[in-house]
């Protein structure tokens, strides 16, 4: 029998409510609403528009209900690290954007206490200056955490609103740098060391539990009968939106890395069990938690990010929109060699003027700049897939994994040029799509849950590599 669930994906650049088929033997997905995602800054910082995105999230699960009246299960994930304090039901301010600057001042605080070797030993998370623990001590140092009694990361917010019920999904408080990377369960030492208060962690639960049922208000807001409801489940998936792609990677076998490309570009592979040694703590690979306790060991690269806010920087200043496939097509008749730099530069990851940040970069390493936006955009691209390139060899080497193909999933395995010049940098099969991997994983996990498929991820991953063919970029010789 196919039933249907509601996948809740709220990403950097946008958000969209998907309905999500599932039998045994079939995966469609119908896509009910998407609305962008704005941050909004003010006299404190950069913010999240929290209510908006909720706003959207409600008014996107109406129409699914009305599209889907037997929906059986509904579930949210969202971007990593950020969060709502609360105290009681009331939200206390609202939540921070990872690309505002006050986590700087995290930093230096909880480097006072733990050494960068300690923390790697205790959370197995690469350094990235917004991670929430950061956050947390930006927080503690300003006095705000002094009326908090809770802290919901996005997704979990999300859920507690739908139904009343507040808890922490692993896949995504693996990313606080607040959990033992061994014991996946919150590190009360570490806590403890950076004087946090332990009560603002919620009770864990694992991707796959059901969690509630929606709140009377909420029922009635999109549109259900109280009697309706009864029977719909708010479930907790892989509540991280990589740990939802991850899943729905169509891999076959484990010779596979994964780029998971959006906002950002997650390259890595997945393993049964962390790897902590020094040298992975150099190279600044994470181990985040996946659903079904596996490991995602991967690395951050800055990714399209890089081109949107290009492409933002570029609209404001010509007062008009810029069609992004025609752009790509400039960037692909790209003939004259470009500048490849470092796309992990931390110069790019406050929101603002990205192409002159480019033309920094080159004057600061002494190499010819874009000129024309054709040769900026192509410039992008070859540094990203430069940037994949090289997290890929040492993927291998750090992991011991044997990396034969490597697939991307989300918004860029769109980007034709960028696919195959991974190929080519990369000297490896890859395989592009499925384009809403996040949302697919989200319904998967749910489907799971509700009895309408069973089996391990291998399983769910060949489900999708049927219902989602992948496209194929083979290398071209250099
Ligand atoms: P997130 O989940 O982080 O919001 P997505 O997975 O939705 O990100 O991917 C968004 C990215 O996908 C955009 O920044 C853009 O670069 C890329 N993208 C979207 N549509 C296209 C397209 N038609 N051609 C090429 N790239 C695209
Ligand atoms: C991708 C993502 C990534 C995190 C970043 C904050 O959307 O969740 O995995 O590192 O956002």
């Amino acid at each position: 029998m196919t039933a249907a669930v509601a996948a809740v994906d709220l990403g950097a650049t946008s958000g969209r409510v998907m309905l999500g088929f599932v039998s045994h033997n079939e995966l469609s997905l119908r896509p009910v609403a998407r609305f962008p995602n704005t941050p909004v800054a003010t006299i404190d910082g950069l913010h999240w528009n929290i209510l908006e995105l909720y706003r959207n999230v409600v008014a996107g699960l109406g129409a699914a209900v009305r599209e889907e009246p037997s929906l059986q299960s509904i579930a949210v994930d969202s971007w990593a690290v950020d969060y709502a304090l609360m105290r009681g039901n009331r939200m206390l301010g609202n939540p921070y954007h990872y690309r505002d600057e006050r986590g700087d001042a995290g930093v230096e605080k909880v480097s006072a206490v733990v050494s960068a070797a300690e923390l790697y030993d205790a959370n197995g998370l690469q350094f990235l200056p917004f991670n929430t623990l950061y956050q947390f001590a930006a927080d503690a140092v300003a006095g705000s955490l002094d009326q908090a009694e809770t802290a919901l990361l996005i997704p979990d917010l999300i859920t507690f609103w739908l139904t009343g019920v507040a808890r922490a999904e692993k896949t995504n408080a693996s990313t606080t740098g607040l959990l033992n990377v061994h014991t996946r369960e919150w590190d009360d030492a570490l806590i403890t060391r950076l004087g946090l208060p332990r009560a603002l962690f919620p009770e864990l639960v694992e991707a796959g539990t059901p969690i509630g049922t929606l709140l009377p208000a909420v029922a009635s807001d999109i549109g259900l009968s109280s009697q309706a409801a009864r029977s719909l489940q708010v479930t907790a998936v892989g509540s991280h939106d990589t740990a939802s792609a991850v899943v729905a990677v169509p891999a076959t076998g484990d010779d596979f890395a994964y780029i998971s490309s959006g906002t950002w570009s997650l390259v890595g592979v997945e393993l049964p069990s962390a790897v902590v040694s020094e040298a992975s703590r150099l190279a600044n690979f994470t181990n985040e938690g996946g659903v079904d306790g596996r490991v995602r060991y991967l690395s951050n690269v800055m990714g399209l990010w890089l081109l949107s806010e290009s492409v933002r920087t570029w609209e404001k200043a010509g007062g008009c929109a810029i069609d992004l496939p025609d752009l790509l097509s400039e960037a692909a008749a790209v003939t004259t060699p470009v500048a490849v730099f470092d796309a992990d530069d931390a110069r790019f990851l406050a929101p603002g003027d990205v192409p002159s940040r480019i033309v920094d970069w080159c004057a600061s390493n002494g190499v010819d700049a874009p000129r024309t936006r054709a040769e900026f955009v192509r410039s992008i691209i070859e540094s990203l897939a430069h940037a994949y390139a090289a997290k890929i060899e040492q993927l291998a080497e750090l992991s011991g994994r044997s990396i034969r193909t490597i697939h991307i999933v989300g918004g860029g395995s769109l980007n034709a040029l960028l696919c195959q010049l991974t190929a080519d940098r990369t000297g490896r099969t890859v395989l592009a799509g499925p384009i809403e991997a996040t949302a697919i994983g989200n319904v998967l996990i749910q489907a799971r849950a509700q009895g309408l498929v069973t089996g391990s991820l291998e399983s769910l991953r060949s489900l999708v590599a049927q219902a989602f063919a992948p496209v194929v970029y083979e290398p071209r010789s250099r």
